[in-house]
C-alpha cells in the first residue's frame, strides 16, 4: 500500500485487498462469491492487476492457473471451470461445452469453447512495470510469452473471419460485454434451431429469458462444428468485429512487442501485427459521418446503429490520430455519455432508445470498462479525462461497494456483491 494515501482510501485500499482474499480459491480468484464462482478469462486479467498490488505471488498464480485451459490450438477459454465445485455451481457449467470431447482442450481441466478480450499480455506488461524484482518478473514474462504469442496467433488464423486484419466474436459472451444493444440486431436477425437447455435460473433477472436463450443456442452450433474455424468463417451466423474488443487486441499485441524485446526474442512480427489491427480499425469500425467507432456486422457488412463505451476503445491506440482522439473527448463529454451521467462512464449511449440504466450491459456503469477508458486517456495525456473517471470510479465505490455494476445517474450498485474485478482495479487505481 502507498503511503500517500489518505485516511479514507486506505479504508478503501483495505477493503479491496480484502475482497480479493475473500475470493481466492488457493490457485485463482472466482469472479463474485455465489454468482460466478469460477475463472473467467478478461476477470482473471483485471484481477491481476489488483493482485500485483497486493499479493504479487497470487498476480502471477492468477494469469498461469488461467492458461491450464489453454487449448492446443491457442484458444484461451473464456471460463476455466473449478472442477472442486459441484456442476450446478454456475448455468451454463461443463456440459454445455462438452470441451474434454476435443481433441485441442486440456485433460483435467473443463473449460468454455469461447475466448473473451484479449487483455492478457497488456496486463503481464504492467505486471513487469510495477514488479519490484525485475529478474524474476522478466523470468514470469518468458514464461509466459509463448502462451499469449499462442492465444495471438490463434486470434490471427481462426478469428480474422473478415480477412482485414480484425478479430470477430462469434458471440456476444466474446465481448464481456453480454446484452450489449449493439448485439441486438445480429441477434434478432438469427434463425436459431431450438435447443435442449431450458432458459437458465440466474440470481439477476437479466439478461432476460430470450436473450439468453439464444446465447446458449449460439454456442450449441459452435459445438456442433466442433468450434471448427472453417466452421466460424464460412456458416456461423455471429460475427461482430467491435472497436473495444480490438483495441484490446491491439494494445495487448503492442505489450507483445514491449515483452519480446524485454526477454530477447524478436518484436518485429508483433510491431508489424500492430499496424495492421491499427490500420484495419480506422479503415473497417471509424464511422465519419457520425464521429465515432462502431462495431460492424461481417455477416451484412454493415456498422451496427447503436453507440456504446466500446466507441472509446480506440483510445488505447498510442497512434490514434489527433482529430479523432479530440472526437472522442467530445462524445465522452457530451450529454450521451459522461455529461448527463452523474457516475461516468454509462456502458451505452445515454440518448439511445436501448439504453436502459438498470440493464446489466445496457447501460450501467461498470468499473472494468471504466479502468479501460482511463488507461487509454492517461496514454494520450489526456489528464481531464482521466480524473473524471477516476474520481466517478471512486465515488462509486465508496457509495455502493465492490458491486458488479451501478446506476450511471445515482450510482446505487447493482448484481452481485464483492465482485472481484471492481475490488482489483481500485488497488490498482490507487496505485
Ligand atoms: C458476465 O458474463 C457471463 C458469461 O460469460 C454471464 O453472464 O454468465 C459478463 O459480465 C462478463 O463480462 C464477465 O466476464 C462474466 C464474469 O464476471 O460475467
Amino acid at each position: 500500500m502507498s503511503a500517500r494515501l489518505t485516511g479514507d482510501e486506505t479504508a478503501l485500499w483495505k477493503a479491496a485487498a480484502r475482497t480479493l482474499d475473500a475470493n481466492w480459491t488457493g490457485t485463482s480468484t472466482a469472479a463474485s462469491p455465489g454468482l460466478y464462482p469460477h475463472q473467467w478469462s478478461w476477470d482473471s486479467a483485471f484481477i491481476s492487476l489488483g493482485l500485483a498490488r497486493h499479493r504479487r505471488d497470487r498476480a502471477e498464480a492468477e494469469l498461469l492457473s488461467l492458461f491450464r485451459g489453454q487449448w492446443a490450438n491457442g484458444m484461451l477459454p473464456h471460463i476455466v471451470f473449478n472442477t472442486r465445485l459441484a456442476r450446478r455451481a454456475f448455468f451454463p457449467g461443463p456440459e454445455l461445452w462438452h470441451s474434454e470431447r476435443h481433441p485441442d482442450a486440456p485433460r483435467g481441466v473443463h473449460t468454455s469453447g469461447l475466448t473473451q478480450p484479449p487483455l492478457q499480455a497488456l496486463v503481464a506488461l504492467r505486471l513487469h512495470e510495477c514488479a519490484t524484482d525485475g529478474d524474476s518478473s522478466r523470468a514470469f514474462l518468458a514464461r509466459l510469452y509463448p502462451l499469449l504469442t499462442a492465444q495471438h496467433r490463434y486470434l490471427a488464423q481462426a478469428r480474422d473471419i473478415g480477412s482485414d486484419g480484425l478479430i470477430a466474436i462469434c458471440h456476444p459472451w466474446e465481448s464481456g460485454l453480454d446484452n450489449s444493444p449493439a448485439w441486438d440486431r445480429p441477434l434478432g436477425a438469427l434463425r436459431l434451431p431450438p435447443t435442449a437447455y431450458a432458459p437458465a435460473q440466474r440470481p439477476h433477472t437479466l439478461p432476460n429469458g430470450e436473450d439468453y436463450d439464444r446465447y446458449v443456442r449460439l454456442v450449441a452450433l459452435m459445438r456442433h462444428a466442433g468450434y471448427r474455424r472453417t466452421y466460424l468463417r464460412d456458416d456461423h451466423p455471429f460475427a461482430v468485429e467491435d472497436p473495444l474488443v480490438n483495441a484490446i487486441y491491439l494494445a495487448s499485441t503492442h505489450a507483445l512487442a514491449e515483452i519480446a524485446t524485454l526477454i530477447g526474442a524478436d518484436p518485429a512480427p508483433h510491431r508489424d501485427q500492430a499496424q495492421r489491427i491499427h490500420h484495419a480499425i480506422l479503415d473497417h469500425l471509424w464511422d465519419p459521418e457520425t464521429g465515432c467507432f462502431r462495431a460492424r456486422d461481417l455477416r451484412d457488412d454493415r456498422l451496427l446503429p447503436v453507440v456504446t463505451v466500446g466507441a472509446f476503445g480506440p483510445l488505447l491506440d498510442p497512434e490514434l490520430p489527433s482529430p479523432i482522439v479530440r472526437n472522442l473527448v467530445d462524445l465522452l463529454l457530451s450529454a450521451r455519455f459522461a455529461g448527463a451521467a452523474g457516475y461516468p462512464v454509462p456502458t451505452c449511449d445515454i440518448q439511445a432508445p436501448a439504453f436502459d440504466r438498470g440493464g446489466y450491459w445496457r447501460g450501467p456503469t461498470w468499473v472494468s470498462t471504466n479502468w479501460l477508458v482511463w488507461y487509454g486517456a492517461l496514454g494520450h495525456g489526456l489528464p481531464v479525462i482521466a480524473d473524471l473517471i477516476y474520481g466517478s470510479t471512486m465515488r462509486l465505490v465508496r457509495q455502493s461497494g465492490f458491486r458488479e455494476f451501478f446506476d450511471p445517474f445515482d450510482g446505487t450498485g447493482r448484481g452481485s456483491h464483492d465482485y472481484a474485478w471492481s475490488a482489483a482495479l481500485v488497488l490498482d487505481l490507487l496505485s
